[in-house]
């Protein structure tokens, strides 16, 4: 499995940062959001490594469909599957990625405003 020894995320995978962790399969980790922005504020990402989600649909596209599944299982499990949830993915400088490891928010448990800048 692809990892990157600088990648924050890959060490959380690693299991050598701690996170919160909701949901896990064999292929896609999620956990709690450290700064969380909503009631509910859930990082999906995948266990591999890959620096955005646009290049990973470009190259791996079964993965984007694994982590849209575990957003789903993710709202499942918080209980906010019927009330609603956002997924949101920031690709990108100007989006306002920090983290250049693959990962959507899954956000809920409150209403949310209107996506936008
Ligand atoms: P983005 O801006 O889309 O790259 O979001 C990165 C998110 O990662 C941001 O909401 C904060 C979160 N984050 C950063 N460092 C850590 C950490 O060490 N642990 C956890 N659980 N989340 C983190």
């Amino acid at each position: 499995m692809p990892t990157d020894s600088d990648c924050l995320f890959c060490k959380i995978v690693a299991g050598a940062i701690p996170a919160d962790t909701v949901y896990e399969t064999d292929s896609v980790l999620a956990f709690r959001d450290i700064t969380p922005r909503a009631t509910v504020h859930v990082l999906v990402i995948p266990k591999s490594h890959e620096d955005t989600l646009g290049q990973m649909a470009a190259d791996h596209p079964a993965g984007v469909a694994d982590l849209f599944a575990a957003a789903r299982e993710v709202a499942r499990l918080e209980g906010i599957e019927e009330s609603g949830y956002r997924v949101v993915s920031n690709v990108g400088a100007d989006a306002g990625q920090e983290v250049f490891h693959v990962h959507v928010h899954v956000l809920g448990g409150q209403q949310l405003g209107p996506v936008g800048p």
